[in-house]
């Protein structure tokens, strides 16, 4: 009867601790949904890129079609950029260093980079400001 009580305490026992761990998790979980989705997509994006991102990225009369590169700080991205306008355009970054140098409509040219850790502006040296865009680090 000891021996069967005892047994009985340690099984009640085992059960409350593992339903105890089972819900400590299950809350981190929960609380990690958040945080657990975005790096999953942070991965995702270095898988799918594999050591560097490529991106297409179009020049208008006069705008830059995405305005915006968002990939991982630190992330190797070769652009292929088109002047799909009839102006010139360049597609040029001071401070992540990459300049295509003027490219007559309907031509193109390939940049690589590397994602800088602060938000970065690229401009076109033909028009300056006014037909811009940026990078975003992840
Ligand atoms: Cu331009």
């Amino acid at each position: 009867m000891t021996l069967r009580s005892n047994g009985w305490l340690r099984f009640l026992a085992m059960f409350a601790f593992a339903a105890i761990v089972l819900a400590a998790c299950g809350g981190d979980d929960d609380g990690d949904a958040t945080n657990g989705d975005s790096e999953q997509s942070e991965d995702e994006g270095g898988e799918d890129t594999g050591g560097g991102g490529s991106i297409e990225l179009s020049a208008q009369d006069n705008s830059f079609n995405p305005a915006e590169i968002s990939a991982p700080a630190g992330e190797e991205i070769t652009v292929a950029f088109t002047n799909d306008g009839s102006n010139p355009h360049t597609f040029s970054s001071e401070g992540a260093g990459f300049d295509t140098d003027t490219i007559e409509g309907g031509g193109s040219a390939e940049v690589t980079f590397t994602m800088p850790d602060e938000e970065t502006q690229f401009i076109c040296n033909v028009h300056g400001e006014s037909m811009s865009g940026t990078l975003v680090p992840e």
